[in-house]
């Protein structure tokens, strides 16, 4: 078989994942273990085709010649034999409660060996029924901590989070804008709404040639399967189990069918409502007169003018209260990513980053950036290697070193662990020495509301603290947000003139919109950053940013919209 080209790196990081959990399920070496989900870290941040890369006589990091070898025998196979046998050894089933926050390999192990356990939903019976207390070690509080783990594992089920589901798209976009006859192809749906998960992916193709395009689609070497295939619409299976749906359009159309099928349907359904009272009919075709003639289609522009609005941004289009502000006051300005000046969160190979330090300052500079921070973690953090006071004092001086050779100023900063007091992890001697302090929660996630609110205040409180990273320390589909009253948290900030951030790794998204349009409205001043770890994840400012333009929020609320002499101002304020 030859090689496939395109979509091998997501699919072997997840093979590479499922060989390091089978490892651990067996209770293999740690390093073992290490070294495949590390090689599923990095495939899953190249930014070049793994095979390819290969081919080419390239050395990947993390990918030593052990693990090219299952890249190659994957490629020209579609399996890897030692997966295979892996999988023999181990129930299936157990692996997945491993996904089930609160169950460890260790437990998942126990859970099949004494009850049989394949699967989530025995899993939950056993804990419903209480069979689960039977099995040693496990009590009240762990049977407890397990179903919430369960609730969260189904709310990640049925959707895709926006990250990986952007990532699935843009190949297929790829292929069909080869197609011959094709003109415009969109998103539409949630995905271009940037909601943070989506049901399906909704793709929008205006061509002469219909057929050709899905004839292109349903054969693409992503499709598990063809659920449906028409004359001008389609829907298949990707092999990562999301649906996409596809509509072919005249361009006559395009606009009104661009507007209908990227909703919301409640934006919608306002919509026809504003039409039908000046004797109008907007559908997927187009925007109707009362003897039928078509008046508006091609474009959305024209669609939304013929009902007395201006074009709405795609992340607005939610109806909760852009069609009235489009009618009244007028819509808000939002954020670009063009507006952004610089990332104020990103780690480097100091604690654990991916990357030396310089190769982050030149990342920066190569994207234009007017500054860039290096932000690692605090002694604390120790699964993180976070960095002790001699540690910063050294990476200061090396940043103070470097900066002559570069153009793009280059901040000294740290990520601070808020400590379960609210103090924070360095002494304030060592902070005052830094341009700019993150403060973040990374332990005593489980703190009743009150006890974490009143840390995270105090933190806010430091003069030296600047923004609290992640405000709430969700991992979408895997951990819950901390109990915390944001609304505190908001005034405090605001008071002390302090920003939340809006972290767009598609782990985070923490601030989420609704949270990050509530410190809008409180005038609470946002950061949008990355959380970098991998140099490829700078572009997951995209994220970052369609989350604050989902909270309506404009580029004068941002601080690193600000340019590098006010943002120098605003660092120092209120620091003695
Ligand atoms: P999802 O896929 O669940 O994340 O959410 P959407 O918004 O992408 O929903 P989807 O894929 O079912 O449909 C895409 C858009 O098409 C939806 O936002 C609005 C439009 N649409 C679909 N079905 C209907 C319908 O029955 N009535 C109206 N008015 N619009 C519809
Ligand atoms: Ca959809
Ligand atoms: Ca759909």
């Amino acid at each position: 078989m030859p090689y496939h080209k395109g979509v091998r790196n997501l699919e072997l990081a997840e093979l590479f994942q499922e060989i390091g959990d089978l490892l651990e399920i067996q209770g293999e070496s740690v390093f073992r273990i290490r070294a495949y989900q590390r090689a599923a870290q990095q495939l899953e941040n190249l930014g070049e085709d793994v095979v390819d890369a290969l081919e080419a006589g390239k050395k990947i990091p993390g990918v030593g010649s052990d693990l090219a070898a299952k890249v190659r025998e994957y490629a020209r196979t579609g399996s890897i034999v030692y997966l295979d046998e892996l999988r023999k050894s181990v129930p299936p089933g157990v692996r997945q409660l491993m996904a089930v926050q609160g169950v460890g390999p260790k437990t998942a192990k126990l859970l099949s060996d004494t009850l049989g356990i394949d699967s989530v939903e025995r899993l939950e019976e056993a804990c419903r029924s209480g069979a689960i207390l039977k099995v040693p070690g496990i009590r009240e509080k762990s049977r407890e901590n397990i179903l919430r783990g369960i609730a969260t594992w189904k709310a990640g089920q049925t959707r895709t989070p926006l990250g990986k589901a952007l990532a699935l798209a843009e190949p297929i976009l790829q292929a069909l804008r080869e197609v011959r006859g094709v003109h415009v192809i969109e998103t539409a749906g949630s995905l271009r709404r940037r909601l943070e998960t989506v049901g399906d992916v909704d793709i929008l193709v205006t061509s002469d040639r219909p057929a050709a395009v899905l004839d292109r689609f349903i054969g693409l070497p992503q499709v598990a399967s063809v659920l449906a295939r028409g004359d001008t619409k389609g829907s298949i299976r990707h092999r990562e189990g999301i649906q996409v749906d596809i509509r072919v359009v005249e361009p006559e159309a395009f606009g009104a069918a661009l507007q209908y099928f990227t909703g919301s349907k409640t934006h919608n359904v306002k919509l026809r409502e504003l039409a039908v009272r000046r004797k109008l009919k907007i559908n997927e075709y187009g925007v109707f007169d009362e003897r039928g003639r078509r008046v508006a289609g091609a474009t959305e522009e024209e669609v939304y003018a013929t009902v007395g609005l201006p074009w709405i941004p795609p992340e607005l289009r939610e109806d909760t209260g852009e069609i009235e502000a489009a009618l009244t006051t007028g819509l808000p300005p939002l954020v670009e990513v063009g507006h952004i000046r610089g990332d104020l969160h990103a780690h480097t190979e100091w604690s654990d980053g991916h990357h030396p330090l310089e190769a982050l300052v030149a990342a920066a500079e190569a994207r234009g950036y007017e500054y860039i921070i290096m932000s690692d973690h605090s002694r604390s953090s120790t699964v993180a290697r976070g960095l002790t006071p001699e540690q910063v004092r050294d990476q200061i001086r090396q940043i103070r070193a470097l900066q002559p050779r570069y153009r793009v100023r280059i901040l000294a900063g740290s990520e601070c662990d808020i400590l379960a007091d609210g103090s924070m992890d360095f002494p304030d001697d060592v902070l005052r020495e830094l341009d700019v302090v993150l403060a973040a929660v990374h332990s005593r996630f489980k703190q009743p509301g009150p006890e974490m609110t009143a840390r995270i205040c105090r933190a806010l409180e430091n003069p030296h603290v600047r923004i609290l990273v992640h405000p709430t320390g969700r991992l979408p589909g895997s951990r819950d947000p901390y109990e915390v009253d944001l609304e505190r948290v908001f005034a405090v900030a605001k008071q002390h003139g302090k920003a939340v951030e809006i972290n767009g790794s598609p782990w985070r998204l923490d601030l989420k919109d609704v949270h990050a349009r509530r410190a809008r409205e409180l005038g609470v001043m946002v950061s949008i950053d990355t959380d970098t770890h991998y140099l490829t994840e700078l572009d997951n400012i995209a994220l970052g940013v369609s989350t604050a333009r989902r909270a309506w929020i404009g580029p004068g609320q941002v601080v690193n919209a600000l340019p590098l002499p006010r943002l120098l101002e605003w660092t120092r304020a209120g620091r003695a």
